[in-house]
């Protein structure tokens, strides 16, 4: 039986994240790697952020997902609690201006303990999954060829639409 890749993490803040953050996971299952996905927040629930953060490592979880609205202090709050590294998707919610209240509170972290924020929403959460596969390639040649055929079958798609457009 194929071993499940449980080596990525996945947190919101709330549910009502995951209709964007669903993006973010379906990209990982797309390179075979099934994240362990919890709701789990820095202000609601903040003893279980530190535990989740602390137990990480030995859980076997290398890169850990973060995802929050609003003063989005979870991806934060869990890079202060272990050195494993931290991706911050700052999202929209719905009280929010834009997200950019989420986007300020998860990249502006003090030096020292960085957080690798993404863009703001569906793009950011897509790109979370990417970033987290490229560093873990850097150790997995399966993952990495993986990542080279996504950005042959990309490219290839640009080529397919530029193509359609030159004979409109
Ligand atoms: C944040 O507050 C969550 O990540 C969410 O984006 C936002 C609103 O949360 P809910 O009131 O929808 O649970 O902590």
């Amino acid at each position: 039986m194929a071993q499940i890749d449980k080596t990525v993490a996945v947190v919101m803040g709330s549910d009502s994240d995951m209709p964007v953050m669903k993006a973010c996971i379906d990209k990982l299952k797309e390179f075979g790697i099934e994240p362990v996905v919890r709701i789990i927040s820095a202000h609601r629930t903040p003893d279980i952020a530190d535990e989740f953060a602390q137990a990480a490592a030995k859980n076997g979880i290398k890169v850990i997902i973060a995802a929050a609205g609003m003063a989005a202090h979870l991806a934060g709050a869990i890079a202060a609690r272990t050195t494993l590294p931290i991706i911050g998707v700052p999202l929209a919610a719905d009280q929010s201006p834009a997200g950019i209240d989420a986007l300020l509170s998860t990249v502006q972290m003090p030096p020292g303990i960085p957080v690798a924020s993404m863009a703001i929403g569906k793009a950011g959460a897509i790109n979370a999954a990417i970033f987290a596969v490229q560093i873990l390639a850097l150790g997995d040649e399966k993952l990495a060829a993986r990542l080279a055929d996504f950005r042959k079958s990309q490219r290839q798609k640009v080529i397919e639409k530029d193509d359609n457009f030159a004979n409109l």
